[in-house]
């Protein structure tokens, strides 16, 4: 059985998503580096730095780190079409992945916790560095748009891997408001994947709709 870590709001969205396009069955752990709890314990034994989503697979190894969960699920379970076969529309979905987890996911950690980064600094300086980072992160998103969205390897009418990732890391710190007029087919081709009869039910759990 595969069991994922995570909670409400969190990056295991795009897993979860992904883990019901594979067909997976699962098992979901209410945790995070936010919530106490034995499954916040369970998951600190598993990934020392605590962040969701970590998934534990079958055979009890650990995966963290959603760009390279979304590369094995993809891998693992070819039908589910995650991943392109043709080499080089997956080389560009690899090169979306890894930009989304190493320049927007990781903007979203200075945004969130900027004394990790100063930690002797005033609470108007730690509230600079979370306004920089957002605004940086802002123009990620842009850029994203610019070099990614206008690729044969963006399809948001059938969401893989990276489309899934976009889907759920353009969530938080503004992002979303920020596109729809920065970048407005973007932003539609974001409400797009949103509404793809797998994607629309996780997203609806994490973030519900009043
Ligand atoms: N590099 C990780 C980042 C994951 C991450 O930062 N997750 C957030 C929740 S969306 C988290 O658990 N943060 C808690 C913390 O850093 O203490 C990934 O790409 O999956």
């Amino acid at each position: 059985m595969y069991t994922l870590f995570g909670t409400k709001r969190s990056g295991s969205a795009a897993i979860e998503i992904a883990l019901k396009r594979c067909g997976i069955e699962y098992h979901l752990t209410s945790a995070s580096s936010w919530l106490e709890g034995n499954g916040s314990e369970q998951l600190k034994r598993l990934n020392p730095l605590m962040q969701v989503p970590t998934l534990q697979l079958p055979d009890g190894s650990v995966m963290s780190e959603s760009a390279a969960i979304l590369t094995y699920l993809g891998l693992e379970f070819p039908g589910a079409a995650l991943l392109a076969q043709a080499p080089a529309e997956r080389a560009q979905q690899l090169r979306a992945l890894v930009y989304i987890a190493a320049n927007c996911y990781a903007a979203i950690g200075v945004t969130d916790y900027p004394e990790r980064w100063l930690p002797n600094a005033e609470e108007d300086t730690l509230k600079q560095l979370a306004d920089g980072a957002e605004a940086r992160l802002h123009e990620y998103w842009d850029t994203f748009s610019d070099v990614f969205a206008k690729t044969a390897a963006w399809h948001p009418e059938q969401p893989g891997a990276p489309e899934i990732l976009a889907c759920v890391v353009t969530q938080w710190s503004g992002t979303r408001e920020h596109l729809k007029t920065s970048r407005p087919a973007f932003y539609q081709a974001l409400l797009h994947i949103d509404r793809h009869p797998v994607v629309e039910p996780v997203l609806q759990s994490h973030w519900p709709v009043a």
